[in-house]
């Protein structure tokens, strides 16, 4: 048996959510550690030079890091491969990337592309995240300026569209996809379901998720993804 898996995250990072909403989904008893953003590296010093998250733990004490290589761990290890077999495997493989290229790129500028949304994410981070009592309102009132102004302002400014536009592409390209099915898996989310629906779950706590709600489609796969994990 050995101990319980665990998984160390950040709350507000999308990589996390993809690997957090496939243990909910399968239903793995897995115990959830919160590092503090200002102290990552340190924190997950047990995982070598890595030092990102996520980093799961498995039962024999051994770590695993990098979502969508933990995303295919994850299914072969506790759930028979299940997810990886659904449809056609090259298809899986290019989406995936899809979701790791695209829609990753799309959570800052949406976070952070403007001083006002920056502003509003960097408090709510500093609410909802583990921090110290000084490294808390330093990040509040620090962080937004740094994230805003040196990486969300250049991404939006070399896509050419709002942040909220990129974001309902993306969701009409992926959407698309399902064809006349409910999940890009078909009848049941496979792997890229749970990779774009970390990346969008991460947004939700932040106001700027009502700029996602109105893409229908979007938000109808999203809901169905919500009530497949609860
Ligand atoms: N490719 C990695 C990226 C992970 C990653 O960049 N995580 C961020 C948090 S959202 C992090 O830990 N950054 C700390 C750092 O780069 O120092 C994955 O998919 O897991």
């Amino acid at each position: 048996m050995g101990q319980t898996p665990t998984l160390h995250m950040l709350y507000t990072c999308p990589f996390c959510w993809k690997v957090r909403g496939l243990i909910e989904y399968i239903g793995l008893d897995v115990e959830y550690f919160s590092v503090n953003g200002m102290k990552i590296k340190k924190e997950v010093g047990f995982a070598g030079d890595w030092g990102k998250v996520p980093v799961f733990t498995d039962e024999n004490g051994e770590y695993h890091t990098d979502s969508t290589p933990l995303l295919k761990h994850i299914d072969a290890t506790y759930n028979d491969g299940k997810l990886a077999s659904l449809g056609d495997a090259e298809r899986q493989l290019q989406w995936l990337e899809w979701a790791d290229s695209k829609m990753s790129k799309a959570t800052i500028p949406i976070l952070y592309g403007s001083i006002g949304s920056a502003l509003k994410t960097t408090v709510r981070i500093s609410q909802i995240e583990k921090f110290g009592f000084f490294s808390k309102r330093l990040y509040a009132w620090a962080g937004f300026p740094i994230m805003w102004g040196i990486i969300a302002r250049k991404r939006v400014k070399k896509d050419g569209r709002t942040p909220k536009q990129l974001w309902h592409d993306l969701l009409t390209e992926f959407t698309d996809e399902h064809g006349s099915k409910s999940y890009f898996g078909g009848d049941e989310p496979d792997l890229v379901d749970f990779a774009a629906f970390g990346y969008m779950r991460s947004i939700s706590p932040f106001p700027q998720f009502n700029l996602l709600e109105d893409h229908a489609k979007g938000i109808a796969w999203y809901k169905r993804m919500e009530s497949s994990v609860q």
